[in-house]
């Protein structure tokens, strides 16, 4: 290759050679023109997962990226680090099976897009999922069913699980909202996981479809914003999709809320609109 330069102007030599044949000149005629794509794929909408025994679905939604060429699929045990690649190829449809799960461990994974100039996109917020004989999904933050706080999606009290917590303004009636569908009518367990540093519990009531469900729901101080521990409460439901609030009575507001787990066969969230 020589490159060099003359006034006014700059000139770049590719020539080649090969056994039997001294170098020569490749014409710029067959030189590739045009500029090296950059740009990386948007970052993947809508991934949820579905946890059963010994397996873990995900899914999300397609991208639209004129040159998409696939995903890759994250994993970790370590909300917000370590994350370990499980595709070995590139995914080309927008789901994924992890068979490689063991009931009783919290999993949280994070998909990204790769395009056919191999950019990839960043990755998209954590979903978790809790593999156990008993099918379930954990509605995070920032994913699917999560259908925002009164408050804020904060990050400041490590131990969370996921993008971070909701922290709802302190105010009775100041709430969380989700959504989700289930196939059959029937009793699912919620589990909460949740933060309250104060020595005072705060309640709450479940809301579904608007209507009170469950009162005073206890979530009991922790210790400190950064101990979190769950709490369990069965829900009867019908079939079809519902909205779920959650909505402290007092004006100390709720409890940060790390995730809702809806335990039971066929959970799906659901879009917020
Ligand atoms: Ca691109
Ligand atoms: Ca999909
Ligand atoms: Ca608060
Ligand atoms: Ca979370």
């Amino acid at each position: 290759m020589t490159f060099f330069e003359k006034t006014g102007g700059q000139r770049l030599e590719v020539r080649w050679a090969g056994p039997g044949f001294d170098r020569q000149l490749i014409p710029n005629t067959v030189l590739y023109r045009g500029s090296l794509d950059t740009t990386a794929p948007a970052v993947p909408t809508g991934l949820w997962a579905a946890a059963g025994s010994g397996v873990v679905t995900l899914d999300w939604a397609d991208n639209n990226d004129a040159d998409l060429a696939g995903y890759h699929i994250y994993r970790t045990t370590i909300s917000g680090s370590t994350y370990t690649r499980l595709n070995t190829s590139l995914l080309t449809t927008s789901n994924y099976t992890d068979n490689t799960v063991t009931n009783g461990i919290l999993y949280h994974y994070r998909v990204a897009a790769v395009d056919s100039s191999q950019n990839e996109s960043d990755k998209a917020s954590e979903a978790s999922a809790a593999p156990s004989t008993t099918a379930s999904v954990i509605l995070q933050e920032n994913t699917v069913g999560f259908c925002g706080v009164d408050g804020t999606v904060d990050s400041n009290n490590a131990g969370f699980t996921g993008d971070g917590f909701a922290n709802g303004n302190n105010a009775a009636g100041s709430g969380v909202n989700w959504k989700v569908s289930v196939p059959a009518a029937g009793t699912y367990t919620f589990t909460w996981r949740f933060a309250n540093g104060t020595t005072t519990a705060r309640p709450a009531n479940l809301l579904i479809d608007g209507t009170a469900s469950v009162s005073g729901i206890s979530f009991a101080g922790t210790g400190a914003w950064t101990t979190w521990t769950t709490i369990s409460q069965a829900v009867s439901l019908a079939a079809g999709s519902h909205t779920i609030r959650l909505e402290p009575t007092t004006s100390n507001g709720l409890a940060n809320i790390d995730y809702l787990m809806i335990a039971g066969a066929g959970v799906v969230p659901i879009a917020c609109n």
